[in-house]
């Protein structure tokens, strides 16, 4: 004896779960107990993780699963396919510093490395692009400083709670990353 079983799902999210149960007749348990495992498979693979930001025409990716240096962090990005984080307008600094903040949690020396290299102290630039850094008003007071005359690569560093400004930074610091689709 056939039995139908109706499951209630949000289609706009699982469309492919909802695809499975309208289609399947079960017929004995073995098959009830595949459609629970097909359910949980799939629910737990959302579109886009936790790490992951859209904005405008870019994918991001935020880094926090473990900290490396400015060389490692340009070539784990481009092993993903991807480019290390180059902001390039004012909105955009906003709009990928509030998503950080609303993922993470503040602590000391919470830094993310971007694409930017100093080509002369204090002078940075685009490491794709070769275009100048144009985001004046976002460095802290004081810097970009070259302490030590070791500070070459551009990070964002929220250095208090909620607030992202830029800092240049020894390039063999580790930290955290962005990751940013190439367009
Ligand atoms: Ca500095």
């Amino acid at each position: 004896m056939l039995t139908t079983v109706e499951i209630s799902i949000k289609t706009r999210e699982f469309p492919s779960i909802h695809h499975n149960v309208r289609t399947m007749n079960l017929t004995k348990a073995s098959d009830f107990l595949l459609l629970l495992l097909l359910a949980s498979t799939s629910l737990s693979q959302p579109t886009y993780n936790r790490s992951t930001y859209v904005y405008k025409n870019k994918v991001y990716h935020i880094e926090t699963f473990f900290k490396t240096t400015f060389y490692s962090a340009f070539m784990y990005c481009n092993k993903l396919g991807m480019n290390l984080l180059m902001i390039t307008a004012e909105d955009e600094f906003d709009k990928i510093t509030d998503f950080i903040k609303s993922k993470v949690k503040y602590e000391k020396d919470l830094m993310f490395w971007t694409a930017g290299a100093a080509v002369e102290p204090k002078e940075f630039h685009w490491m794709y692009t070769g275009l100048p850094v144009e985001l004046n008003t976002r460095w802290l007071q004081g810097e970009p400083n070259n302490l030590s005359g070791s500070e070459y690569c551009l990070q964002l560093w929220m250095n208090k709670p909620s607030v992202f400004v830029l800092n240049d930074q020894s390039c063999t610091t580790k930290s955290y990353f962005v990751c940013q689709t190439t367009n």
